[in-house]
């Protein structure tokens, strides 16, 4: 079964409305490969959500960078997975190794955010990655390993995942992982969907690489035949997001 690349663009916490009109801008002018080819998806922070979704070609969709773990209620500053639905936000980026560290969000809070989110219908970009420290024990299979258990335990169809493997030592440090260590963990990971999950599940979803890519080092990491996309941070916000997209061909 043939996988789609996905490239997603993640802008974390950055921009202003000004800027965000030129990210858009420079989004609908680019000449990227056709939507059969390559799925697109941006997420920008929730405030600007509803004018890039009016504003940005039919061909790319957006995401939320996060959402509630369950129905909206009592939860001051939190945004629901129904709310996004209502605005006809079709993606939302979970267990974003930022949110882990910063917000202590752990494996199983995770997990319950992503089953809740496709039990809504929503799409998931679900995040999982070692940091350094993790890496240099040797322990980096068994961190991502746990970090999906905690998603495989609670989800039943894998459809609407896209798993996005992200090493904290490489997320916004310029330091990419090679190709062959992000190789080695996508076709780990895919080892261990097929004996944990289903061989079905490990055939197509699809695994994604992120940290540090950029339009100098896409074409390398996307030539890996376990790397089926790219979830992209800093250089999401610029004019090289179009030749990472570009990457897929
Ligand atoms: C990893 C990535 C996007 P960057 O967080 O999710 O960011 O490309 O800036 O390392």
């Amino acid at each position: 079964m043939g996988r789609k690349f996905f490239v997603g663009g993640n802008w974390k916490c950055n921009g202003t409305t000004e800027e965000v009109k030129k990210i858009v801008a420079t989004l609908n002018a680019g000449e990227v490969p056709s939507p059969d080819v390559v799925e697109v998806v941006v997420s920008p922070p929730y405030v600007f959500l509803p004018v890039v979704k009016s504003s940005l070609r039919p061909d790319f969709h957006v995401a939320a960078q996060n959402c509630w773990v369950k129905k909206g209620g009592a939860y001051t500053g939190e945004v629901s997975a129904e709310m996004l639905v209502n605005l006809g936000i079709p993606w939302v980026i979970l267990g974003h190794s930022e949110r882990r560290a910063l917000l202590s969000e752990s494996n199983e809070f995770v997990g319950e955010k992503v089953a809740y989110a496709l039990s809504k219908g929503l799409k998931v970009i679900a995040c999982i990655g070692e940091t350094l420290e993790q890496r240099e024990a040797g322990s980096t299979m068994d961190v991502v390993a746990a970090q999906t258990k905690a998603i495989a335990e609670r989800i039943s169809d894998w459809t609407n995942v896209v798993l996005a493997y992200e090493p904290v030592w490489a997320i916004g440090t310029g330091k990419v992982a090679t190709p062959a260590q992000a190789q080695e963990v996508h076709a780990e990971l895919r080892k261990w969907l097929h004996a944990n999950v289903s061989p079905e599940v490990a055939a197509s979803t699809r695994i994604i690489y992120g940290g540090s890519v950029s339009g100098g080092n896409c074409k390398e990491l996307a030539a890996k035949p376990d790397v089926d996309g790219f979830l992209v941070g800093g250089a999401s916000l610029k004019p090289e997001f179009i030749d990472i997209i570009k990457s897929a061909e």
